[in-house]
């Protein structure tokens, strides 16, 4: 099947950018917005679908304003309801997302990877990003696999191709670096910036490390 995932006339979709915040509101989205994320992930665990919705729709129109691109996490259909472009799929998430709707609806798509079994299965999703953790340890995600260390980066790039890699899991700033350094085009955060004094100093300094690597 032909996709219309990567319709792009002038081929610049694959073209992210290099930091790429998660973050499970609006408010928070809202804050990198004004630190100058273009590229933030909404990623919402255990709230109901009401909360889904409507924190989904203000972060979509907050970024819409800001000319930045959100991903929405997992909830799909909210996705698709409320005209994202974008939506990042987990593995287990696979198992249920109906592709041709998000398809059909013209999604971009992410998808995470921990194994070879479960980069082959991303690969067939066909998607527009592949992610890539733990690099290492993290206090953010129970994990059942070990970390991948920098040298999975190389391989992994290898193996997606043209498409960005995206690196996840235990990154400071430094490590962030040397990921990039390895092969991710896409560095990805959690608690190195929400946790920080000052997220939105501390997302400034990611922004100026990685637009420039
Ligand atoms: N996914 P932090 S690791 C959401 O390996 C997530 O797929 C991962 O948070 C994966 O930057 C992770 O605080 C957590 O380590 C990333």
């Amino acid at each position: 099947m032909t996709l219309n995932l990567k319709a792009s006339p002038s081929g610049t979709e694959r073209k992210l950018d290099p930091f790429y915040p998660i973050v499970d509101s609006a408010a928070w989205v809202a804050r990198l917005l004004g630190a100058g994320a273009l590229l933030i992930q909404l990623r919402m665990k255990n709230k109901d679908e009401a909360t889904v919705g409507r924190e989904t729709r203000e972060a979509l129109a907050l970024c819409r304003k800001a000319n930045a691109k959100l991903v929405v996490n997992d909830y799909w259909r909210i996705a698709v309801a409320e005209g994202a472009e974008w939506v990042h799929l987990g593995q287990e998430d696979l198992d249920t997302a109906d592709l041709a709707a998000i398809r059909k609806a013209g999604l971009r798509l992410g998808v995470s990877t921990h194994d070879e079994a479960e980069l082959q299965r991303g690969l067939a999703a066909d998607p527009d990003y592949v992610a890539l953790g733990p690099i290492f340890p993290t206090i953010s995600k129970e994990m059942a696999f070990v970390p991948q260390g920098l040298r999975k980066i190389a391989e992994w790039k290898r193996r997606v191709g043209p498409l960005p890699l995206c690196a996840i899991g235990g990154l400071d700033l430094e490590r962030a670096k040397l990921c990039l350094a390895a092969g991710a085009d896409i560095v990805s955060v959690i608690s190195d910036i929400t946790l920080n004094a000052d997220p939105e100093a501390r997302a400034r300094q990611w922004i100026a490390a990685t637009r420039r690597a």
